[in-house]
C-alpha cells in the first residue's frame, strides 16, 4: 500500500511512478537527490541552533572548511556521481533499436515508423513494443518543444534543424501519456500524446491499426 504522504507520487504525468528501465534510474536519482537535500538542510539547521547557544570555540578556519566544505562536498560530490552515472546509462546506443521519428509540430506529434509497405505515420499517438528499447529521433517543423513521456524516463528538446535522441524502454503493455514539457505557444498545455506498449507479437498490427485511424 502506499504511504498516505506518497499518495501524489503516482499518476500518468508523474515521474516517480516509472513503468521503465530510464524512468526508474531517474526516480533513484531523485529520491538520492531529495536525501541528499534533506542532509545538508539538517545541517544547516543544526548550525543555525548551534548559533543561539553559548559561544563555542571553535575556529573560524576550522567553521568553513570542516563543515561548510567538507560536509557539503560529502553530500554533493557523491550526489555529482550518482548524477554522471545515471546520465551514461539511460543514453542511446548504437545496437539497432527500433527507431522512430518525432516530429514537434504547433501544437501536435508526429511520429513516423517503418512498416511493411513504407513508413508509417500517427499523430498525438505512438505505439512501441514492450520490454524493447526504442530509440526517438527528435526534432520540430516550428519552435523549440520538448518530448517527455515521464514515467518512462527524461525530456528532450525537438529543435528545429536539429535531431536529438532519446532511449526508452517500457516494461508492459498499458498505455501511457507524453506532455510537451517547453512552452510553445498557445497550444502548448493541449500539446500531449499517447504512448501505446503492446506485446511484440502485436506490435505490427497495432501500428497498422493506429496509423490507419490517421489517414484522413
Ligand atoms: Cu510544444
Amino acid at each position: 500500500m502506499v504511504p498516505v504522504v506518497l499518495a501524489g507520487c503516482s499518476g500518468p504525468l508523474s515521474t516517480l511512478d516509472p513503468a521503465g528501465a530510464a524512468a526508474r534510474e531517474i526516480a533513484w536519482l531523485w529520491w538520492a537527490m531529495l536525501s541528499g537535500a534533506a542532509v545538508l538542510t539538517a545541517l544547516v539547521l543544526v548550525l543555525l541552533a548551534m548559533g543561539f547557544g553559548p559561544p563555542r570555540k571553535l575556529r573560524p578556519r576550522r567553521w568553513t572548511h570542516g563543515l561548510g566544505l567538507g560536509l557539503s562536498a560529502g553530500v554533493l560530490i557523491p550526489l555529482l556521481g550518482a548524477g554522471l552515472w545515471v546520465g551514461e546509462r539511460v543514453l542511446p546506443r548504437d545496437d539497432g533499436a527500433l527507431s522512430v521519428q518525432v516530429r514537434a509540430v504547433q501544437w501536435h506529434w508526429e511520429f513516423t515508423q517503418p512498416g511493411p509497405d513504407g513508413p508509417l505515420v500517427t499523430r498525438d499517438v505512438v505505439v512501441i513494443p514492450a520490454g524493447q528499447p526504442v530509440d526517438f529521433e527528435i526534432t520540430s517543423a516550428d519552435v523549440i518543444h520538448a518530448f517527455w513521456v515521464p514515467q518512462l524516463g527524461g525530456k528532450m528538446d525537438a529543435v528545429p534543424g536539429r535531431t536529438n535522441r532519446l532511449r526508452l524502454q517500457a516494461d508492459e503493455p498499458g498505455l501511457l501519456h507524453g506532455q510537451c514539457a517547453e512552452f510553445c505557444g498557445l497550444g502548448h498545455a493541449a500539446m500531449r500524446f499517447e504512448v501505446l506498449v503492446v506485446p511484440p507479437e502485436s506490435f505490427e498490427e497495432a501500428l497498422a491499426e493506429a496509423a490507419g485511424g490517421t489517414d484522413d
